[in-house]
């Protein structure tokens, strides 16, 4: 048989349910206003009783269970950037905000930006100045480093980071595509063994032929103690910054470098100490990034950070 609805009798059921289209005098979304057509206060975000909100003015309409702005198959409520597709959700510090939305993928709490550069405030290189966001590398397990250059053998780890394989006595380095002439990297580290004064790791921004180079990073010296190092050869000069400083081994150490014709700084902290170091070469020319061990260092880098630094300033 055929059922014949009846308005009749959907009002008695919804009457002996305490909900009425006609509105009520009770709440059955759980915000403060009443169960009605124009109860659409901002903190009502339910609305599994009562009819879908119509906006008014000074309110947020409530996301539709249904809608899905950017096509990625995830609907707007449950997608953690609505406006671009990421299927993957990847989200690396975990804030809630997707990586590809993520003005600072690597810093929690930090979606501020000033000066509207794409770039938030807690990880903007130069704030106050517009530069460019070029590339935000995660390491999630299965990614692959195809395109990449790399010296020695790279892989991902089953935890997330970019791990150089085996002791080498010589420069191992990752370096993404892109060239620049202005560029900044950022970067965070686990040294796990610097077994002598030659070990280094850490960030180097370097010249095509990788004749000249600047280099951010941790050196060893004896019984663990770590050297914050800035140092390079860009104008047929050797020129190194250096600081002595404790104990970094097993612990998170967070770079960043920046590099313009004329100059580069390194910024490098961990729980207890953040180092600032300057240098006075002049790079200049196109110029890649790289994450790199040498000399038997042994650590593992949980992302890479990348801005080309706009020219003039
Ligand atoms: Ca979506
Ligand atoms: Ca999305
Ligand atoms: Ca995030
Ligand atoms: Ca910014």
């Amino acid at each position: 048989m055929r059922f014949a609805w009846s308005p009749w009798v959907a009002g008695v059921a919804l009457s002996a349910i305490g909900c009425s289209f006609q509105g009520s005098t009770a709440s059955n979304d759980g915000d403060a206003g009443a169960d009605d057509v124009s109860d659409d206060s901002s903190t009502d975000t339910g609305d599994a009783v009562d009819p879908p909100d119509a906006p008014d003015a000074g309110d947020t309409p409530d996301a539709s269970p249904l809608v899905d702005t950017d096509g990625d198959g995830l609907v707007d409520s449950q997608d953690n950037c609505v406006e671009i597709q990421n299927a993957d959700q990847r989200d690396h510090e975990a804030d809630g905000l997707g990586d590809v939305c993520d003005p600072c993928p690597h810093l929690p709490g930090s979606n501020a930006d000033a000066d509207a550069d794409g770039i938030g405030d807690a990880c903007d290189p130069r704030p106050g100045i517009e530069d460019r966001f070029v590339a935000f590398y995660g390491f999630y397990p299965g990614d692959t480093l195809a395109g990449w250059t790399q010296a020695g053998t790279w892989s991902i780890s089953a935890e997330g980071y970019l791990q150089p394989g085996g002791l080498q006595s010589s420069w191992q380095y990752a370096r993404p595509p892109g060239r620049f002439a202005r560029v900044a990297a950022a970067t965070s580290m686990i040294i796990e063994s610097l077994p002598d004064e030659d070990a280094f790791v850490g960030i180097s921004i370097e010249t095509d032929d990788e004749s000249k180079w600047h280099a951010c990073g941790v050196g060893g010296t004896a019984m663990g103690t770590r050297r914050s190092m800035l140092y390079g050869e860009w104008t047929g000069n050797s020129d190194y910054e250096m600081l002595v400083r404790g104990q970094d081994l097993g612990e998170t150490v967070q770079l960043m470098q920046q590099t313009v014709p004329g100059a580069s700084a390194c910024s490098l902290s961990n729980t207890t100490t953040t180092d600032l170091l300057t240098g006075g070469a002049s790079p200049s020319g196109s110029m890649g990034t790289s994450l790199g061990v040498d000399d038997n260092a042994v650590a593992r880098f949980d992302y890479l950070f990348v801005v080309e630094l706009a020219p003039g300033q």
